[in-house]
């Protein structure tokens, strides 16, 4: 089995609106005029260093932004042009709302299981609903025709449906889900931050919204045939989402036996270790950060939990961070250890700032799929990459992406057309067929 990335490309409309009220950094970078082709290539960059370090690695198309069909339903009428300028109007939310490239964040695409836990032997998807942000929440449809797409061999995969939309079953997927696998066992930790009915435990997050319930957690968990003895779910710290860790993967990371935690990812984070070492044994690794050694608002700042934790081709663990990390100096001294300490061969920093500007670190732009080799060989479409295929997407980049974007631009015309031009040339390159609203 090998632990595959299938990276989010991030869209041509990528722009900070400060849409996600809870994600620190998007709130602070609200307004900033972006450049969507640096993004897109500090995204691919990142893809190149994953696989020449023998990481697996696919990608997964932006959607379609800005997106009519949903401006249509709300009621917005006439050409497209003039459904755009009525989008527009007032102060422009509404248009910006649908004009993210937050799809690019696949952590949050779905939850996956891989066949050697799942009941039936199958690989299984559940896409995310995303219900606790409405710019999130448009993602699901395309996201699951995608998936669809490339996890076609239903003797393989089954890619379910997203849970029902509405606040009891927010899903924010894999962001919120740590698989950790030993000789002894295999856990599913899920992480949830509020109780859909019922009492939350010590009342939940009092200044930021817990975006995942217990509820949906249990739904997914049910849904990706986990066996129970496999599943573990765990609250989120109430105090770690009011600081900005409103992912599990913004305060913890874990891969195989390892685990980076820190002491605010989780509320009663010595009882969940103690559950985690009784199924684990004692070869599961945790390395451990005190709210003493590194404040959450340092490691809410810099990412260094939201980095990828990997095995290269060679066996060789590697961590792909933040370079905002390695500026934070306890952030820094906390990753040294993994140095120091065996976990990891080598730490590469990588300036993914574009993403970190909008509350996406490394391990925000992957979504990790476990898969055999007859598994690999079965994916659908041309997803996967190779040198050749990276390079056409980066000349695809530079050919139609944007230098620049302002919250303004996403008002013109033009841009909708350029997009849907790159979508277009994109499905193609992707061998995805016609998936887009406007191609169908
Ligand atoms: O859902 N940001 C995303 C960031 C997602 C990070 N993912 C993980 N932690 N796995 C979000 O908050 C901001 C868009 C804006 O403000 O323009 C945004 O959607």
């Amino acid at each position: 089995m090998a632990e595959w990335n299938f990276d989010g490309l991030t869209g041509p409309t990528h722009h900070y609106a400060g849409l996600s009220p809870g994600n620190v950094a998007s709130e602070r970078h609200r307004g900033q005029v972006a450049s969507p082709r640096a993004a897109a290539l500090q995204g691919l960059g990142k893809m190149r260093r994953l696989m020449e370090l023998g990481v697996p690695q696919a990608v997964l198309p932006p959607h379609e932004r800005p997106h009519l069909p949903s401006l249509r339903a709300l009621g917005l009428c006439g050409t497209d042009a003039e459904v755009l300028a009525r989008a527009a109007q007032g102060d422009g939310h509404l248009l910006r709302l649908v004009s993210s490239a937050s799809a690019m964040w696949t952590a949050n695409a779905a939850t996956v299981a891989p066949s050697s836990d799942t009941l039936d032997g199958r690989v299984h998807l559940l896409p995310a609903n995303l219900s606790a942000m409405f710019h999130r929440s448009l993602e699901a449809p395309l996201t699951t025709r995608v998936l669809r797409r490339v996890f076609a061999d239903e003797a393989r995969y089954c890619v379910h449906e997203p849970l029902p939309p509405g606040s009891h079953f927010a899903d924010e997927g894999a962001a919120n889900h740590t698989r950790l696998v030993t000789e002894q066992g295999t856990v599913h930790v899920f992480g949830w931050g509020r109780r859909a009915w019922g009492t939350t435990p010590g009342a939940g997050p009092q200044r930021y919204p817990a975006r995942q319930t217990e509820e949906a957690s249990l739904a997914a968990a049910r849904l990706l045939a986990l066996p129970e003895a496999l599943v573990l779910p765990w609250q989120q710290a109430a105090r770690g989402i009011d600081a900005g860790g409103f992912h599990t993967d913004v305060l913890a990371v874990g891969h195989r036996r390892w685990l980076l935690l820190h002491e605010l990812a989780f509320e009663a984070p010595d009882a969940l270790l103690t559950e985690l070492r009784q199924r684990l044994g004692a070869e599961l690794e945790v390395v451990w950060a005190a709210e003493s050694a590194l404040p959450v608002a340092e490691a809410v700042a810099a990412y260094p939990f939201n980095s990828q934790l990997v095995s290269g081709g060679d066996g060789t663990r590697h961590l792909i961070a933040p370079s905002e990390s390695q500026q934070a100096p306890r952030a820094a001294a906390y990753l040294q250890r993994l140095v120091d300490e065996g976990v990891v061969a080598a730490i590469h920093y990588l300036d993914l700032n574009a993403s970190m500007n909008n509350g996406g670190g490394p391990a925000c732009l992957r979504l990790r799929v476990e898969l055999s080799d007859a598994e690999s060989a079965a994916l659908g479409a041309d997803v996967t990459l190779t040198p050749a295929r990276l390079a056409q997407l980066e000349a695809w980049v530079e050919r139609h992406y944007r230098e620049r974007l302002s919250l303004a631009d996403l008002a013109d015309p033009l841009l909708l057309e350029e997009t849907r031009s790159a979508l277009d040339a994109l499905t193609g390159l992707l061998g995805l067929g016609s998936l887009y609203d406007f191609q169908r």
